[in-house]
């Protein structure tokens, strides 16, 4: 069996978000059923929704898994409560740590529990550069390339970080 190529997006703007991103990153990394296969630097992010809260830090990975969609969820989101995340009713609120599936090989995916790709990916400036700059020659399911979402897409800040 040929695994699937996946995308994902990591976000943090709580409680050390770089040690919480750095963190993320290894525990996927160490995964029996992942194989990390590229991993974006770490970018540091104003928020996108209210704007009482702290700069994001984000990130995107490549990885390549056996998984189904549904399975591959289930281990993201039994990571992001290992890392503290409480799902709270607050829309758009801070966040301890975030890991969103972007894509799941060229699959379209429409389940109550999931969306592929993810709603947000066409506009979001700290999804579509750290994913340009591991996957430049992307293009969705439906036919649009990462390059001309990213030509239509400001920065609005966004800046690798560094230490
Ligand atoms: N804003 C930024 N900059 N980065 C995120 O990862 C992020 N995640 C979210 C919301 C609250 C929409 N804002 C964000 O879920």
């Amino acid at each position: 069996m040929i695994p699937t190529l996946c995308y994902i997006a990591l976000g943090s703007n709580q409680g050390d978000p770089v040690a919480k991103a750095n963190s993320a990153i290894s525990v996927l990394s160490a995964h029996p059923d992942l194989t990390v296969t590229s991993v974006s630097s770490l970018y540091r992010s104003a928020p996108m929704g209210p704007q009482d809260q702290p700069d994001y830090i984000n990130a995107v990975l490549a990885i390549e898994t056996h998984l189904d969609a549904i399975e591959l969820l289930d281990a993201l989101q039994q990571i992001e409560l290992e890392h503290g995340r409480e799902r709270k009713d607050e829309r758009w609120g801070p966040r301890t740590l975030d890991l969103d599936i972007l894509l799941f090989g060229q699959e379209t995916i429409n389940n109550p529990r999931l969306t592929v790709p993810h709603y947000g990916m066409k506009v979001r400036e700290f999804v579509i550069y750290p994913l340009l700059e591991i996957a430049p020659q992307l293009v969705l399911p439906c036919g649009t390339s990462l390059i001309s979402l990213a030509d239509n897409c400001d920065r609005n800040g966004l800046e690798v970080y560094n230490l």
